[in-house]
């Protein structure tokens, strides 16, 4: 062997082990409150891995984050009309399934669908399901509106008059413009998915008119806002308007609150566990993506942020009055009224952010 290949050689002995054994980290980017107070110290005192864990609240952010690169970041969580997209700009790295031997407890009807925004289920784990309606404080939005008999309609948001007689009480709304803008279509009987300029017009024309209204576009200050009474009305996500309501019910101040899936239907998503491209610690990544898939680690995710799971065995393990909770596990017909976000080109993603801005800020 000449020096330089025995040098050659020598080098690959000492690679060889570092390739093969990823540095004990994780580094995670998930929702905020979307995950149960101890799963992330069980994770690592199972595994030894450290998990730097960090939270975002809307999809745009993290739809940002991937785009630009070297995020840094070994799981995210986008919802599926976003995963879509960073599926086709090869932004997520495709699952090696031999490492997941847990897949097989996920629902079959929920991996039919989700292949429908993640074709193969080649690139994305479902993680939870979730619907965006209307969180409210019962007593204030019954003395605000001089009536017990609450509209189960989308009225309570979108109709000016209606929502003005809120406007005191405190309306919040997601600061998510792919999510409340598909909802206001929804409203005007236009599609939610519409790339139309003219649709994107006449739903920018609706939140014009509530705007008066809205106290603040935020996707988290809600939670504890209307647990606190501080507001009376949000448009949110499902497990957090169940979250502020438990967080109300434990103070034991009087306020109590509800969520309602308006009668018009919600919009339904699930956020999917995912691996960037560029991960640098993606066997740990699968790790954990296997680790979340234990029935029991996953049902006490459910009982903890109140959202669904497509666990099939983690059933069990979810606490009676969740499963049997219609607003966490939607019963057949709310499914069939829902619709689903989908995917929308880079162009349209564009205009919309401008189209919020300009909604939020007036400019
Ligand atoms: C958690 C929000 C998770 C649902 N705060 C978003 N799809």
């Amino acid at each position: 062997m000449n020096r330089s290949l025995a040098l050659a050689f020598g080098t690959l002995m000492v690679a060889a082990p570092a390739l093969a054994q990823e540095e004990p980290v994780l580094n995670v980017y998930n929702w905020s409150d979307y995950i149960a107070e101890d799963t992330i110290a069980n994770f690592e005192a199972e595994t030894g891995i450290k998990v730097n864990y960090d939270v975002y609240d809307n999809n745009e952010i993290v739809d940002a984050k991937l785009l630009a690169g070297n995020s840094g970041y070994d799981i995210v969580v986008p919802s599926g009309n976003f995963l879509e997209r960073q599926i086709q700009a090869g932004l997520i790295l495709p699952l090696d399934k031999s490492k997941l031997t847990n897949l097989g407890n996920l629902d079959p009807a929920v991996m039919d669908t989700a292949s429908a925004q993640d074709p193969d289920n080649a690139h994305g784990v479902p993680y939870m399901i979730n619907t965006i309606g209307l969180g409210y404080n019962v007593a204030e939005v019954a003395e605000a509106l001089g009536t017990d008999e609450l509209p189960q309609s989308w009225d309570l948001l979108f109709d000016p008059e209606t929502v003005s007689k809120l406007a005191d009480c405190g309306v919040a709304v997601l600061d998510s413009p792919s999510e409340v803008m598909g909802i206001a279509l929804h409203y005007l009987g236009l599609d939610p998915n519409s790339e139309s300029e003219e649709d994107l017009a006449q739903a920018e024309e609706l939140m014009n008119s509530i705007k008066p209204s809205i106290r603040y576009y935020n996707s988290s200050q809600y939670i504890d806002d209307l647990g606190n009474g501080e507001i009376c009305l949000a448009l949110g996500y499902s497990g957090d308007i169940f979250i502020a309501s438990d967080a109300a019910e434990q103070a034991g101040q009087g306020v109590e609150v509800n969520y309602l899936i308006p009668e018009e239907g919600a919009a339904t998503l699930f956020d999917f566990l995912a691996i960037p491209v560029d991960a640098p610690h993606p066997e740990n990544a699968h790790k954990f993506i296997n680790y979340i898939l234990e029935p029991e680690v996953v049902a006490d995710i459910t009982n903890y942020v109140f959202y669904a799971n497509p666990n099939l065995p983690a059933l069990e393990f979810v606490d009676e009055e969740v499963k049997s909770n219609p607003g966490i596990y939607p019963p057949a017909e709310t499914i069939e009224k829902a619709f689903v976000m989908q995917a929308h080109t880079p162009e349209f993603e564009e205009l919309l952010t401008r189209t919020w801005t300009r909604i939020k800020t007036g400019q």
